[in-house]
């Protein structure tokens, strides 16, 4: 098995911290995505969608997608469980996660991607396309990335971890929300304490390095 990796993309880093926080190892192969390697050969067959991370099993099989490797590895290595261990807890994750991957990360890697010089040609991930960055996209990425936490916070009022009593990977997903979210000074410190001490504590933890 590898995972293919690069070091500062978010995505890879969220791969790489969940295999921290599990205690495993994978073979990495760093694929740099700034340079395009992923449009050349093989790995432009390897994973048509151009993005890392992705996994390739020994039999050639490829798993792209950040949630889809992490779950392939926690079926691999059930402790500790990141996904839930109970029918309830797996439902409550699954539940979290989504919230943030769409109402949070999404919105949020719009307004990156129609903000930031390096990211002009790159507004859609994967692509090289002449579609231009848009400030508008800007503004409204981060009217809907509030609107999320605003909902979050209250949840973290209540619960240490975003999806309850125990970390998960709704937590690993969260983490880069919010570090997105700090790019754009929304002030989240003021606005909403609690994330804030979720987001500090989390900070804390050694995976975070990875
Ligand atoms: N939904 C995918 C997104 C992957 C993704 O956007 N990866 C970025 C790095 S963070 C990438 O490889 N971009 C390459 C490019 O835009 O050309 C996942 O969760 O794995």
């Amino acid at each position: 098995m590898k995972l293919y990796d690069f070091g500062p993309a978010a995505n890879s880093k969220r791969v790489r911290m969940f295999i921290s926080e599990k205690g495993i190892e994978v073979p990495v192969v760093e694929l740099n995505v700034r340079d395009d390697a992923q449009f050349k050969e093989p790995f432009n067959s390897m994973n048509p969608f151009h993005c890392v991370p992705f996994l390739e099993l020994d039999d050639g099989t490829v798993i792209a997608e950040s949630i889809s490797v992490c779950r392939y590895l926690e079926e691999l290595h059930p402790e500790p469980s990141f996904f839930g261990c109970t029918a309830e807890e797996r439902a409550i994750i699954d539940m979290w996660n989504r919230r943030v991957e769409l109402d949070g990360f999404m919105p949020a890697l719009h307004a990156t991607r129609n903000n930031i010089p390096l990211f002009k040609g790159r507004v859609v991930p994967g692509t090289r396309t002449n579609l231009e960055q848009l400030p508008a996209m800007v503004q409204r990425g981060k009217e809907m990335l509030d609107i999320f936490l605003s909902r979050l916070d209250p949840q973290l009022a209540v619960n240490e971890f975003v999806a309850g009593s125990a970390i998960s990977i709704a937590d690993i997903t969260c983490f880069f929300v919010i570090n997105m979210a700090n790019n754009f000074e929304m002030e989240i410190e003021s606005r909403y304490p609690n994330i804030s001490r979720w987001h500090s504590d989390f900070s804390a933890r050694p995976s975070t390095a990875s």
